[in-house]
């Protein structure tokens, strides 16, 4: 019970930090990766009793669960925040009860005076890895593009296409189609499917998937329809989970931008920081690496996650 410090900056009597983190779901391999990133850095040994709540991409019941931490007087809150817009409000209220909060992952839309810092990766960066891929393969011909968005609303989401899109303009790559497949396996098989009925493996040269985990359902999708994936269907993605790098090698994918998850540490460096009543930099940027097969196949046994 925090009674002795009840959100005003300080850790509890017995010098346990109470940090309340928001997380977005579940949805993914490097959703997977990231929370246990984080449970590790907040762990007991390290001092932290974590107050762990993930939301199912509910935007709403992330926010509510924020106002929870709130109302319970945490030390700290961390968010990996689902959506880039709506924290305006209860982030003035954190701040009004004297409780920093950190953002890991995902950005906002709301002002950088609302929170203390942002650990995470450069979103458009990584879009435009892809692109610039997309185009050296197929400038020149005419290439039709599908492509699965993540979680729409979302940093990633907005950002991946932005810098994709910024990197094939001008080019013979046509986007036919573009929908929503949430970041889950699920959802990008029957994204997948959808686009494979209206045009036909034939129709389709490429596959832009925001996430490893959309490209893994969307493999599926092209195999039952009975196509090749990688060979019929070329397929970037981004992340570089373990089954994504994997399929890479595989040839199943042809080209995976990374995406760092292990971010625990950073942002409990953040915490005590904000706690210690440090200045910090307002985004701190991860960085991020690019894989071809024999890259993947060069790194996959030591990957972490
Ligand atoms: O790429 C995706 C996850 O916010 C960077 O969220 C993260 C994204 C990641 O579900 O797999």
């Amino acid at each position: 019970c925090s009674s002795s410090s009840g959100g005003d900056g300080s850790a509890d009597g017995d010098g346990t930090v109470t940090v309340g983190f928001a997380q977005t779901g579940s949805e993914s391999g490097w959703r997977s990766a990231n929370t246990e990133s984080m449970k590790a850095a907040f762990s007991t040994e390290n001092g932290y009793d974590l107050v762990f709540n993930a939301a199912d991409n509910d935007p709403a019941a992330q926010i509510a669960a924020v106002r929870d931490f709130i109302n319970q007087g945490v030390d700290a809150i961390v968010i990996a925040p689902i959506v880039e817009d709506g924290w305006d409000d209860v982030l003035q209220e954190a701040s009004d009860a004297g409780i920093p909060v950190i953002l890991e992952d995902r950005t906002v839309s709301a002002s950088d005076d609302l929170y203390y810092s942002w650990v995470g990766l450069d979103f458009e960066r990584e879009g435009t890895y892809a692109g610039e891929w997309a185009v050296e393969q197929f400038d020149g011909t005419p290439t039709k593009m599908v492509v699965l968005e993540g979680t729409t609303g979302s940093a990633p989401a907005n950002d991946r296409a932005t810098g994709f899109d910024d990197a094939i303009a001008g080019s013979t790559i046509e986007k036919i189609d573009s929908q929503t497949g949430e970041f889950t396996r699920d959802g990008g098989k029957t994204v997948m499917e959808g686009f494979l009925q209206k045009y036909g493996v034939d129709g389709i040269d490429l596959l832009y998937a925001h996430n490893d985990d959309m490209a893994l359902g969307a493999i599926e999708a092209i195999e039952a329809a009975g196509g090749v994936p990688g060979e019929d269907i070329q397929i970037i993605s981004i992340d570089a989970v373990k089954d994504g790098l994997q399929a890479l090698i595989d040839g199943k994918i042809n080209y995976v931008v990374e995406c760092n998850p292990l971010l625990g540490e950073l942002a409990a460096d953040l915490v005590t920081q904000a706690l210690a009543g440090d200045t910090a930099e307002k985004a701190i940027y991860v960085d991020d690496e690019t894989f071809t097969a024999e890259e993947a196949a060069a790194v996959i046994d030591q990957r972490a996650y």
